[in-house]
């Protein structure tokens, strides 16, 4: 979106044709830019001194670790951005270009203290034409890029609510181009001005036709010719067309070339991604003046409300996840290698298809699509809510023809989509369950529409849709069956209700909607390494729960035929402000880690979606665990061939079948320190060590050493330090536990502040009496571990607590005292004389009394 449009009309009266003969130039501009992480007044002036601005190369963020540090909030704000530029002679006569590909999310462009135009929206390109701007006087000529970058929040610009971090920065490429007067369009919506479709495609045959946008910025009207040929993937010439155009002086036309067939065509899949490339030139004088080159895709597909998704008149199911595109430490300012990457894990999991949420991502991830294979969702970034008035209409409008003319050429890309959830937030940017408000309603089902319909006006060959979130008001105001397909984001079993729940809420909603195809565009759990239980239960946050969820999903989505497909919510942890859980700032229903290590739920979908023949033992996120002796403990592995025998310390617990999602189980007695785990069939095979902290079932005993418990919680978590902190339990007799008290868990928005050791305090005791350890005379480190759960503002609770009688915290008020959220570690030295143990009692004064950990230690 160029607000300042005059930059790119084609006025040069000093360019002859003389200038035809040279090439393109498209020059990197990435390295050795000038930073100064604020705002500041002249910063676009040449003679500016900004020597002791830092030194910075793009991809670049100014939020790479502060969204995820324990503040509530990252810094949103203004930078600048200096670049020199030296422009040598063979400038002189040519058209030359900025093209940004992303900068997060307003930029204010300036070439030598010009303005050169304005670019709002974070995650598409766009292409200034600086050629009035720059300056070649002499054999090399200094010009200054400066760029003013803001990402504050702007209520006019997709997106308003953040479900993920929004980072500031140019943190995707730039370039230079400089062209002849006569090349293809570059100021169209930030497109390459080549538009290639293919209309008709069958086995037998496939069409392709092709619209370019030619401009001559010259003085003089010329004759060119414009030419296509279109090569197989082994170099051959399969077709041509061949142009001749008159291009007026400063004239921009669209050539729409005849339509070639191609017989018995290579069918472009997953499973077989064949690109055939398309080669267009415009040729002058016998000159190739501009060229390009698309990659040309031939499949077919339909949508069905009741046989769900087809590609190549075959009935497919869309195996997908979504892609968040940040990545821990680098933020969203990431490299091709980055991209690279992660396409390829998310392929190798077995995936056929990948929503791009919420927002456009990076031109080498649909590059990467074509190539590898994944077909493709991808939105733009209105995400919650919107601002119903026209002015981010209008932005979101742009938004959608700069996505769709960027990235249109892909033949990956299958659906565009225009909104997310847009009905979950109120308008005073509250979560809410019920819409209330009819001016909004209205107003976004009038938006919606217009979204929609710009959609496939821009691309009629692609399916639109919408994600919604499961709430009878898409349907009751008119928003269900706008798009052409409707995506579902569902969470049943995770914020809410039982996994079993998630069959029967699509079914329902299938039943009243017959005639719309639908898609699970999300569903998800989330899972931190550090907590891992025998007994997984709903947002607890274990590794063992995320995959207790999606084995259920995946079995109820083979009982939905009607189903298009669907994506998992998502393949990596991302950012996310606000989002508590067992960490701050970061979403963790990833399969796999925001540093890109696979959780053992990647390979859940690796052995059901992947032929590829695995074994793999689904304990390498709990590799290192304490179990009360005499316990069993729980081996689970996925595997896609028959046949696999578990081996522990050289015993062997026989050999299983895989069940339906592929999965074996064994009941396994581990020994104290490692053991060695081997499941194999007749051809694969895996080996993992696990190391077990095996820990007494009583601990009235001389050789009791210490002890650490994860009050009110049902997991175990592994601190840096590589202590385990038990699962909690009641008090028994020769043994630990609390008395009296409620298992809780922190609200999962909550931030918690002081601590490394997150999880410990999101899990805690309410209302606790007493904690009992029937351990051994002698002398003890204890340590309690206490964070206030709530928004307290005054004495709402308070409590002492004591130790064998002596008081050790008297009138303990954390709100007051240390603030809400914030972990407090306190320690004492204290002494068993008798037979009786040691009590903590916990007496409430107001309110009641809490716990979040409980270590205690023999010193003798
Ligand atoms: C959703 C949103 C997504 C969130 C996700 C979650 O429905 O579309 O942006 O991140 O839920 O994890 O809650």
């Amino acid at each position: 979106m160029i607000s300042k449009l005059q930059f790119c009309v084609f006025i040069s009266l000093f360019y002859t044709s003389m200038l035809f003969g040279q090439s393109k130039v498209v020059l990197s501009l990435n390295d050795n830019w000038k930073y100064l992480s604020r705002g500041t007044d002249f910063a676009q002036k040449n003679k500016i001194d900004d020597s002791k601005w830092a030194t910075v190369n793009i991809p670049h963020t100014w939020n790479a670790k502060d969204p995820f540090d324990d503040d509530e909030t990252s810094r949103r704000g203004t930078s600048w951005y200096r670049k020199k530029l030296l422009l040598d002679q063979s400038y002189k006569n040519k058209r030359i270009y900025l093209n940004f590909e992303g900068v997060g999310q307003v930029a204010d462009v300036y070439v030598n203290g010009i303005f050169a135009g304005q670019h709002k929206g974070g995650y598409t390109a766009f292409t200034l034409d600086i050629t009035k701007l720059v300056k070649i006087d002499g054999p090399t000529t200094e010009n200054v890029i400066a760029v003013q970058v803001s990402n504050a929040q702007n209520d006019f610009i997709p997106p308003l609510s953040i479900g993920y971090a929004y980072y500031g920065g140019i943190y995707r490429d730039v370039w230079l181009i400089a062209t002849s007067n006569i090349h293809f369009d570059l100021c169209d919506y930030g497109s390459q001005g080549v538009f290639v479709n293919t209309p008709q495609v069958s086995k037998n045959l496939a069409s392709v036709s092709i619209k370019a946008n030619l401009v001559n910025t010259g003085s003089s009207n010329e004759q060119l010719a414009l030419v296509h040929v279109l090569y197989n993937k082994e170099g051959k010439e399969v077709a041509r067309d061949n142009s001749k155009i008159s291009l007026a002086a400063d004239e921009k036309v669209t050539v729409k070339s005849k339509t070639f067939s191609i017989n018995n065509p290579h069918l472009w899949s997953p499973e077989d991604p064949y690109l055939y490339q398309l080669k267009s030139q415009l040729v002058f004088n016998g000159n190739v003046v501009d060229e390009q080159i698309n990659n040309v895709g031939f499949r077919w597909f339909a949508f069905d409300a009741e046989k769900g998704f087809s590609l190549n008149g075959e009935k497919y199911l869309l195996k997908g996840t979504n892609r968040h595109q940040d990545f821990k430490d680098r933020g969203d300012a990431l490299s091709a290698a980055d991209h690279y990457r992660d396409l390829k894990m998310i392929k190798e999991m077995g995936c056929n298809f990948l929503r791009l949420a919420h927002y456009p991502q990076a031109k080498e991830v649909l590059d990467l699509a074509d190539k590898l294979g994944l077909l493709v969702w991808e939105e733009i970034p209105i995400v919650n809510y919107m601002n119903p008035v026209p002015e981010f209409l209008d932005n979101s409008k742009n938004m959608v023809k700069e996505m769709v003319r960027q990235h249109y050429n892909h033949p990956s890309i299958i659906i565009w989509g225009s909104m997310n959830e847009v009905l979950l937030w109120s308008d005073r940017a509250e979560r809410i369950q019920i819409q209330e408000n009819p001016q909004y309603l209205e107003k976004v089902g009038a938006y919606a529409k217009q979204l929609d319909q710009l959609l496939r006006k821009e691309d009629p060959f692609r399916t639109s849709t919408m994600a919604m979130h499961i709430s009878d008001d898409y349907a009751k105001y008119g928003l269900l069956d706008i798009a052409q397909l409707s995506g579902f984001n569902i969470y049943e079993g995770w914020y809410s209700g039982s996994v079993n729940a998630f069959k029967t809420t699509i079914d329902t909603i299938h039943f009243k909607n017959p005639k719309q195809p639908l898609l699970i565009s999300e569903y998800g759990a989330e899972a931190d390494n550090r907590v891992n239980t025998e007994k997984p239960q709903r947002l607890d946050f274990t590794g063992q729960y995320q995959r207790y969820y999606h084995e259920a999903y995946l079995r109820q989505i083979r009982q939905m035929p009607y189903l298009a497909g669907t994506a998992i919510w998502n393949q990596f942890d991302f950012s996310q402000p606000n989002v508590g859980g067992v960490s701050n700032n970061i979403n963790q229903k990833g399969l796999v880690t925001w540093d890109r290590k696979p959780k053992d739920s990647y390979y859940l979908y690796k052995a059901n979606w992947n032929d590829k023949p695995m074994v793999y033992i689904a304990s390498r996120d709990w590799p290192q665990r304490a179990v009360a002796k005499g316990d069993s403990s729980t081996i689970e592995v996925y595997a896609n061939v028959p046949n696999v025998t578990l081996t522990v310390n050289g015993k062997s617990y026989g050999a299983k079948q895989p069940d339906d999602v592929k999965k074996c189980v064994w009941k396994v007695l581990l020994k104290e320190g490692n053991n060695e785990i081997v499941a194999s069939s007749v051809t694969e095979n895996d080996y993992l060590i696990i190391q077990n902290q095996a820990y007494d079932k009583q601990i009235n005993h001389q050789n009791f050493e210490e002890i650490a418990i994860n009050c009110g919680a049902n997991a175990q978590y592994l601190d840096g330090a590589s202590t385990t902190w038990i699962e909690d339990q009641a008090y028994t007799r020769g043994n630990f536990g609390y008395v009296g008290g409620t298992a809780c868990t922190l609200n999962i928005k909550t931030v918690k502040k002081n601590t490394e050791d997150k999880p410990l305090y999101y899990y805690y005791l309410s209302g606790l009496k007493q904690y009992r350890f029937d351990v051994p005379k002698g002398k003890y480190e204890l340590e309690l571990d206490f964070m206030e759960p709530e928004k307290l503002t005054k004495t709402e609770r308070i409590f002492n607590v004591r130790c064998n009688g002596e008081m050790l915290l008297a009138n303990l008020n954390l709100a007051i005292d240390y603030g809400c959220a914030v972990a407090v570690k306190k320690r004492f030295i204290v002494n068993v004389d008798d037979d009786q143990g040691l009590t903590v009692d916990f007496e409430a004064l107001k309110g009641q009394s809490i716990l979040n950990g409980i270590k205690l230690k023999k010193l003798n």
